[in-house]
């Protein structure tokens, strides 16, 4: 099958909520030609009106790598029309088998590309936020290789952020807690995010620059879980609170 026809396959997945078997079954894809695809579907969203507002980290912890049975960081497109507004309801109907799990997000102010040190990368930001991503796999059971998620832009569906604060706080090890409706469901740290969430942002400067692409000023960048994620179901209410950088939550219709 054609990379075009792949990322058609994969759009028509994300638009519908009908699942797809894993491509890798059938077929060998490099990882080269899995961001190939990526790029490819981005184009498919960009052709009805989507708009580019950032990039997500995936992987990058050793709850989500265990969940998922690989072990590399990846990196996937984010859209406007991904980003829900803290507090409002998701419709969870168009979606596969989606899960939710908190992460913290960074704001940049300046651009950001290739090799750069900590302090240069938090340098570039202009706000932190506590944050929820919601993934959906497309492919049946969520069952994939590495190029399979890749292609699949790294299961990104949508993305919640909280109130943006100063980047002068210390992010290395924020206690998380994950509440869904009123009750304590998963608790983390964001030491989980590859030890500091400042290595996501380094690795994504690194990686994104390898890919053509760059952090520029308002983009936002998602800088993965901090635990594992939890799978949703219509009429709850779901909620991540970041030591010191407060809460951010939303409610799921069917
Ligand atoms: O954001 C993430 O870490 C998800 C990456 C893709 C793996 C999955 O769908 O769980
Ligand atoms: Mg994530």
């Amino acid at each position: 099958m054609s990379l075009e026809k792949i990322a058609q396959k994969l759009d028509q997945a994300a638009t519908t909520g009908k699942a797809i078997p894993q491509f890798s079954n059938e077929q060998e894809m490099s990882v080269e030609e899995a961001y190939a695809v990526q790029s490819l579907s981005m184009a498919l969203r960009r052709s009805r009106g989507e708009q580019p507002v950032g990039f997500k980290m995936g992987l990058t912890s050793k709850a989500k790598m265990k969940q998922v049975g690989v072990d590399e960081v990846i990196w996937g497109h984010l859209t406007d029309a991904m980003q829900i507004s803290d507090g409002d309801e998701l419709a969870l109907a168009g979606n596969v088998h989606p899960r939710a799990e908190p992460e913290i997000a960074f704001i940049m102010g300046k651009t950001l590309s290739g090799d750069v040190s900590a302090a240069q990368a938090m340098a570039a930001v202009e706000y932190i936020c506590p944050a929820i991503e919601i993934i959906d796999s497309r492919y049946a059971n969520f069952k994939f290789s590495l190029s399979d998620v890749i292609a699949d832009n790294t299961s990104a569906s949508k993305f919640v952020l909280g109130n943006r604060y100063n980047p002068d706080t210390d992010i290395s090890n924020l206690g998380m807690v994950v509440e869904v409706d009123g009750s304590t469901r998963a608790v983390g740290s964001s030491a989980a995010i590859l030890g500091n969430p400042v290595r996501s942002l380094i690795a994504a400067s690194r990686m994104l620059a390898k890919w053509g692409h760059s952090l520029k000023e308002g983009d936002i960048l998602l800088a993965g879980a901090a635990t594992e994620a939890l799978p949703l179901s219509p009429g709850q209410s779901f909620r991540t609170m970041v030591q010191n950088l407060g809460h951010v939550s939303f409610q799921t219709t069917s």
